[in-house]
């Protein structure tokens, strides 16, 4: 296993949708296992592949964690998922994005959904959540479409996040040379 680096904004790969996954072979299964290691150490409780520069339908999960260790571990694989339901009801959660390190607002999404996926083995399977892993799930898949949280807030709060990490990133260069 080895940890990835995570890509941010402003870089372009993270606006590009990502193509459905053909094959689950063993460099698939050893990416999500790079993944997961990159989730784990960042910390997150998500990753979509393209947040390590691999433009493919691919998400992990584990809204349990490694910092809460009175609880059982949670890994989930979601191999092109869909989103298959979406309840009208809708809910609020303070989010935050490994590719927007240390920013984080309150976005509103649908409270429930439903979503179809293949698993690590190509079984295709469903799951149905609520809480924090209906918003972590959708905040992934938003991932694949090329979509950001940020996109969920006003065109203020956008524009002044990308602004920040744009000049940011700039800096970082012009030091670099
Ligand atoms: O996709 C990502 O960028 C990962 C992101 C997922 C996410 C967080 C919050 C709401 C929706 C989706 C993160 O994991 S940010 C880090 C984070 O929230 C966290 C880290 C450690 C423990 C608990 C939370
Ligand atoms: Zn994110």
């Amino acid at each position: 296993m080895a940890k990835r680096e995570i890509i941010s904004i402003p870089d372009k790969r993270l606006r590009m949708p990502s193509a459905p996954v053909e094959r689950i072979d063993d460099d698939l299964r050893r990416l999500i296992d790079d993944m997961f290691e990159t989730m784990y150490a960042a910390p997150g409780i998500g990753l979509a592949a393209v947040q390590v520069g691999v433009p493919r339908r691919l998400i992990t999960l584990d809204v349990v964690g490694r910092e809460d260790e009175a609880r059982e571990p949670r890994p989930m694989v979601l191999v092109n998922p869909e989103l298959l339901w979406t309840s009208d009801e809708r809910a609020t959660y303070e989010e935050g994005c490994l590719s927007i390190p240390d920013y984080y607002a309150e976005v509103e999404r649908p409270a429930r959904v439903r979503v179809g996926y293949l698993d690590r083995e190509g079984r295709r399977q469903e799951v149905e959540a609520n809480g924090v892993l209906a918003v972590c799930l959708q905040h992934e898949i938003d991932h694949l479409e090329g979509r950001l949280f940020i996109d969920h807030l006003s065109k203020l709060k956008r524009d002044m996040v990308v602004k920040k990490f744009t000049k940011a990133a700039k800096q970082a260069r012009e030091k670099a040379m």
